[in-house]
Order: C-alpha cells, then sequence, then structure tokens
C-alpha cells in the first residue's frame, strides 16, 4: 500500500508550572530520547522536531492563588496556540510533547482557530483519570493542568489569555474516557455543560472498543477535526508509573492501544497532545516508552494488516 508523505511536526512544550511539582519540564527530552521522531519516520512520515518552545514570563498577566502560575502558564498557552495553528496550517498534524496538560489551553485554542477557518468544528478526544474542567473558583490545588477544558470552551478565563472572541470548543464536542477523579463542584459543571463523559464503570460496562467507535461515528458524522489530549494518567499506574497524579484502576495497555489503532483506521485525527510525562518519577523510562508506543500506533503501527474497518 502507498502511503503520501504527510508532515508531522513535534513541538517541544517543557512546562511544568501548571502542575504543583517539578519534572514534566522534562517530558520532551524524554520523548526524544525514546525515540518519537525515529517511530514515526519508520512509518513513512516527513517528521519535522520544531523545538522547545521557551517563553518569557508574561508581564501582563497577574500572579494569582487560585491560577498558580499565570504569568508563566499563560505565557506558553499563546506561544503553543500560535505553533500549533501555524503547523496545522501548513498541513502538519502537530503532536505536542509535554509538559504538564496545561498545554492544551493552547493546543486546543490553536486547533479550534485553525478548525474556524477551513470552516469545520473541531472535537476533543480526552483520554484522562481527571477531567480536568475545573476553574480557578472551583479547583482545590489551584494548579492550572486541572483547568484547561473549562478553558478551551470558553467556562473559565482568569486573565486575558487569548482573545476574547476567539473560537471556543462546544463542551457537547468534548468526549473524555478514562475519568475517575473529579472533584464535587468540578462533577457539577461537566453534568451542567454536557461534557460526555465514559468512566472506567463504562468502560468495563460496555468495553472500550464499541464506545470509542461509537464516539469516532459521531465525529464523522459531524465532518469535524479530531484533536486528541493523552494524559499518562489515563494509564494504570502499573503501565506507566511517571506522572504525578496517579489513580488507581486506569487503562489497560491494551485498551489504550485499542484506541489507539482504531484512531488511526478513523483517518480523524488532525493532533495530539503527549502530556503529564514526569520523567522524574518514571521507572527506567518506561512510561515514555509506552506513550511513543501508542503514539506510533495512533500514526499506523499495526501488528497484523487487516482489512480497514473505520470507526
Ligand atoms: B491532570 C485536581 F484536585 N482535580 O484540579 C485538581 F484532584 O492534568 C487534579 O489531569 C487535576 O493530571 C489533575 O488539582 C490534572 C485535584
Ligand atoms: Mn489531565
Ligand atoms: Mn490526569
Ligand atoms: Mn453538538
Amino acid at each position: 500500500m502507498e502511503k503520501q508523505q504527510k508532515t508531522v511536526a513535534l513541538i517541544g512544550v517543557p512546562l511544568e508550572e501548571g502542575s504543583g511539582r517539578g519534572g514534566c519540564a522534562m517530558g520532551p527530552a524524554a520523548y526524544r530520547i525514546a525515540g518519537i521522531a525515529a517511530a514515526l519516520r519508520e512509518l513513512g512520515y516527513h517528521v519535522e522536531d520544531r523545538g522547545d518552545l521557551r517563553p518569557e514570563p508574561a508581564k501582563d498577566l497577574p500572579e494569582m492563588d487560585r491560577a498558580r502560575h499565570l504569568p508563566v502558564v499563560g505565557a506558553f498557552t499563546r506561544s503553543i496556540e500560535a505553533q500549533t495553528h501555524a503547523a496545522a496550517s501548513t498541513g502538519a498534524v502537530p503532536i505536542l510533547l509535554g509538559g504538564d496538560h496545561s498545554l492544551s489551553m493552547g493546543s486546543v485554542s490553536g486547533m479550534a482557530r485553525y478548525a474556524s477557518d477551513i470552516g469545520r468544528p473541531l472535537y476533543v478526544l480526552w483520554l484522562d483519570a481527571h477531567s480536568d474542567f475545573n476553574a480557578p473558583e472551583t479547583s482545590p490545588s489551584g494548579n492550572i493542568h486541572g483547568m484547561p477544558v473549562a478553558f478551551f470552551c470558553g467556562k473559565a478565563e482568569f486573565a486575558p489569555i487569548l482573545p476574547a472572541n476567539r473560537p471556543f470548543v462546544d463542551p457537547h464536542h468534548v468526549y473524555q474516557v478514562g475519568i475517575r477523579s473529579v472533584d464535587e463542584e468540578e462533577r457539577k459543571l461537566i453534568t451542567d455543560h454536557a461534557v460526555n463523559v465514559y468512566d472506567m464503570r463504562a468502560i468495563d460496562e460496555e468495553g472500550m472498543g464499541s464506545i470509542v467507535k461509537r464516539i469516532l461515528a459521531d465525529v464523522r458524522g459531524a465532518g469535524a477535526l479530531l484533536h486528541v489530549s493523552l494524559d499518562v494518567d489515563f494509564l494504570d499506574p502499573d503501565v506507566a508509573p511517571g506522572v504525578g497524579t496517579t489513580v488507581p484502576g486506569g487503562a489497560t495497555f491494551r485498551e489504550a492501544h485499542l484506541i489507539m489503532e482504531l484512531l488511526h483506521d478513523s483517518g480523524l485525527v488532525s493532533s495530539l497532545d503527549l502530556v503529564e510525562l514526569n520523567p522524574f518519577l518514571d521507572d527506567r523510562g518506561r512510561s515514555a516508552r509506552v506513550m511513543v508506543e501508542l503514539a506510533a500506533s495512533l500514526f499506523g503501527k499495526r501488528i497484523l494488516d487487516r482489512p480497514t474497518r473505520g470507526g
């Protein structure tokens, strides 16, 4: 089978200030050591490593107790938004190498602007133990990595980080899978805003394959682009210990792998975040290698050739 040379843009985001602890800033280096570029090249992609973003903290954004390190996170958000939008606009698939999950405020906002440019909706697949729908007023921690979904849906703006009239993601177009830790007030927000949440119970009862196929059918039916955001803590801590916010009872390697294969077959994925890897907490690079293996599956690495059944 012939594969056209599609470009993948790797964007390193050494950001950890959204997470409340050190270590995630080493994430981009760990993914490079684990061989992400070579794995994608082997699959026939043209891989451009755009290096790491290193913006200066934004002087116009205030320090806030309820949104910690806002000048740093806000500066990254602006830079990530611009780089993601630029990469997508040249026809590349941006892969954000995180960095903590606050980076998705920028990546998803950039993709939402790109989708709006080309007149298509943006859907988001959020693979995470957490809903990340806090606002500064509801967050128990003040850590911004628990707030990106509310931010890109336009439900939490702590200070003018991005233009107020930018395109937002409709919360009903956000599909969360793997959820098993939601804060009290956050639960009310995701219900009120009709986020599509598949918690671990749904996965156990219905099976990962049927849930993901249903989501992909929705995305295809809407003619949408699909941004995938993969938090290391989506996986069970036994599979991927290199993360600061482990929650027991996570996805198995096989479940995660199945999602990636279905995503690849669907041909719908426009962009990807790999987030929350903390190499300082990892076990000899195991989590970094698992994440690279999953990314490779999403981009077409397969065990056997089989007729494509689609989403
Ligand atoms: B992650 C938390 F309180 N909800 O807001 C919060 F439990 O990107 C955790 O999903 C957020 O890892 C976890 O601080 C953010 C907490
Ligand atoms: Mn997260
Ligand atoms: Mn999480
Ligand atoms: Mn809708």
